[in-house]
């Protein structure tokens, strides 16, 4: 009977440690998640709507040169590291 309670106990504690460690974690990435990158172009879909670029095109005028890496060469200054969610749900950091 002591024996089960133990156990029991054990199982319970090991649970709240995952649970604890995983919101730790998980709650990290759904911070990340904010911003979002739709075209994986390393702009945010808020910073494209808010210079007038496409959030669901890679390249928005169509000259083989993403927006991001467009935007970047005019502004390198604005080049932060930053965290995307890429519209295949991975999140890179750039
Ligand atoms: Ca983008
Ligand atoms: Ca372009």
């Amino acid at each position: 009977m002591k024996k089960g309670v133990i156990i029991i106990t054990a199982i319970v504690i090991i649970l709240i440690l995952f649970s604890i460690l995983a919101y730790f974690f998980f709650g990290r990435e759904i911070n990340i998640d904010e911003i979002v990158d739709s075209d994986g172009d390393w702009l945010s879909d808020e910073k494209e709507i808010e210079i007038g670029t496409d959030p669901n095109k890679y390249d928005t005028d169509g000259d083989l040169f993403s927006d991001g890496r467009e935007y970047y060469s005019i502004f390198p200054d604005e080049f932060e590291k930053e965290c995307f969610k890429k519209s295949n749900g991975k999140t890179i950091c750039i």
